[in-house]
């Protein structure tokens, strides 16, 4: 009994961890050179995004309207934002308000990949 007790408190303690691991980003923008890439980017509603700052300078990804904001990300650093809703979305870099790209989402089934980026 005793060993069977043992046995099954091993496998509970054993067991590989039950919460999932966070979904993998399938888009990525980089942001180098003072630029976004790609850009625009055409996603479907529902993905999420990673944006990475290849540069040495800080940099945001702001909405123009300002729905979304990464605050100022450090070189290497990273922001993921998941698009819920359709649209055009133009952001910009508030830092370098010159540094402008758009998120086009759309309702089309994912598998429609053909396209995708730029
Ligand atoms: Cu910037």
């Amino acid at each position: 009994m005793i060993a069977l007790l043992t046995a099954l408190v091993l496998a509970v303690t054993t067991a590989p961890n039950p919460i999932p691991a966070a979904p993998a980003p399938a888009f990525v923008v980089h942001i180098k050179d003072f630029a976004y890439a790609p850009a625009p980017l055409r996603i479907h509603v529902g993905d999420t995004v990673k944006f990475i700052n290849d540069d040495e300078e800080p940099h945001t990804v702001t909405a123009t309207d300002k729905s979304f904001d990464s605050t100022a990300l450090d070189t290497n650093g990273t922001w993921t934002h998941t698009f819920t809703k359709a649209g055009t979305f133009a952001y910009f870099c508030e830092l370098h308000p010159y540094m402008k790209a758009t998120v086009i989402v759309t309702t089309a089934p994912s598998a429609a990949l053909t396209g995708a980026g730029a």
